[in-house]
């Protein structure tokens, strides 16, 4: 490269060229119908933005519900575009989306932006979003305890390659007392005590739904509770279930910690906080489970430092994205400079958390245009010692942190 300037166009060109595997959103396959949210008001009534316009026009929670989606849209858009500037990562991130759909955001409503949503069809849009936002394909969340979802499995769905499935367990591991009489409903036949019937019933339940979805990992998401080794039903679910099962199924299994779950559940889908997460957990887990691959992202910004470190100790663990409260311009350039500082190159940067298709656009687009400033910085330190990076390098270690590296670790032998 002749010089640092030309070197960072050229890193800004690969990263945006370079095609991305989402490992973690919300979103769904046509094929599960209503599930798959698309289109503006889904988009302004994101729950990052209910808690948003809550704080500068709140009302009685049941009667903002109580309202159509439009009309909460419209509220939204009112409060948090028109009364005040759009500043935040999520409104900004509805106006990158309609921008890049051409849609002119000058006039400042919602009435060009719905006619061309009610000009296209869900299948035409799929399209248009994986294209624009150059994702070749994401991994859903798929949960076997969602009345809404579970049919859809059950019927046999079939959806096509940009959609991979994972295996979402929160309410068995979080929840084991209510999930013990849905589990017997299904044909399982577990008491709740846990012992060898329960656990080789509970074994059998996560391989009829690994057979079933196929996933890419197991996933769930933990409280900065959580702790391992644990006396408790997590504790000896996780050791004498998921672990066997994922080694079986030579799948990982994703561990999402720090969340605390309805902080304020009037707020619903946004009612959850963050809390600093004990790390040692993350150690234990790896160390117990030599022949096991964990997957492990974390909410709270003071355990990124250790989680990096603790990445260094293991090489069954693989860190990845920059996790809700923490998917911000501030903290993906902070965390994404600390892991090239700490880890090379073996990290995931980022995964969308989508959960409305329009948003793989924005957060792609904001996420790439960071990952490759920063990596810009890191080859003009190399430059500086007369190394000599090349456009095969750089296109080789970005294909690493977008998506060759999960698909490596997800697959590893
Ligand atoms: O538990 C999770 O997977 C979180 O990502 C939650 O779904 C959260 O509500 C979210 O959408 N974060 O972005
Ligand atoms: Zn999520």
């Amino acid at each position: 490269m002749d010089n640092t300037a030309s070197m960072r166009q050229l890193v800004h060109r690969v990263v945006d060229e370079t095609p991305v595997l989402d490992m973690h959103t919300h979103i769904y396959a046509p094929a599960f119908g209503s599930l798959l949210l698309w289109g503006v008001d889904e988009l302004i009534t994101y729950h990052y933005l209910v808690a948003e316009v809550f704080r500068v026009a709140p009302m009685p929670y049941e009667r903002f519900w109580a309202m159509s989606k439009r009309e909460q849209a419209d509220y939204i858009w009112k409060h948090l575009f028109v009364e005040r500037s759009p500043v935040s990562e999520a409104c900004r991130g509805v106006l990158t989306v309609l921008h890049a759909l051409g849609l002119d955001t000058g006039p400042r409503d919602l009435a060009a932006a719905r006619k061309y949503f009610a000009s296209t069809t869900v299948e035409k849009f799929v399209d248009t979003v994986f294209t624009t936002a150059n994702v070749k394909s994401v991994v859903m969340t798929n949960d076997p305890f969602d009345d809404q979802e579970r049919p859809a499995w059950l019927n046999g769905h079939t959806c096509d390659q940009r959609f991979q499935a994972a295996l979402r367990i929160d309410p068995l591991l979080n929840g084991w007392e209510q999930a013990v009489p849905r589990l017997r409903e299904w044909g399982y036949e577990v008491t709740g005590e846990l012992r060898e019937r329960d656990v080789e019933q509970v074994r059998r339940f996560l391989r009829d739904w690994v057979a079933r979805m196929r996933p890419r990992y197991m996933a769930v998401s933990l409280p900065p509770s959580f702790r391992f080794p644990e006396d408790s039903p997590r504790g000896r679910l996780i050791e004498n279930c998921v672990m066997p099962v994922a080694r079986e199924a030579n799948i990982p299994f994703a561990l999402m910690i720090g969340v605390r779950r309805n902080v304020n559940p009037g707020l619903q889908l946004a009612a959850d906080g963050v809390g600093t997460a004990d790390i040692t957990v993350v150690d234990a887990l790896c160390r117990a489970f030599p022949d096991n691959r964990f997957l492990v992202t974390m909410l709270s910004r003071e355990n990124q430092h250790e989680l990096c470190v603790a990445a260094r100790k293991h090489p069954n663990l693989l860190v990845f994205g920059c996790w809700w409260f923490l998917n911000n311009p501030t903290f993906i350039r902070d965390m994404t400079s600390q892991r090239l500082e700490l880890l090379g190159l073996s990290f995931v940067p980022q995964h969308s958390d989508a959960r409305v298709l329009d948003q793989l656009i924005y957060k792609w687009a904001h996420s790439r245009t960071i990952i490759a400033d920063v990596l810009a910085d890191k080859y003009a330190d190399l430059a500086r010692t007369g190394w000599k990076i090349t456009e095969a390098d750089i296109r080789r270690d970005v294909a690493d942190l977008l998506a060759d590296n999960f698909e490596r670790f997800a697959k590893r032998a």
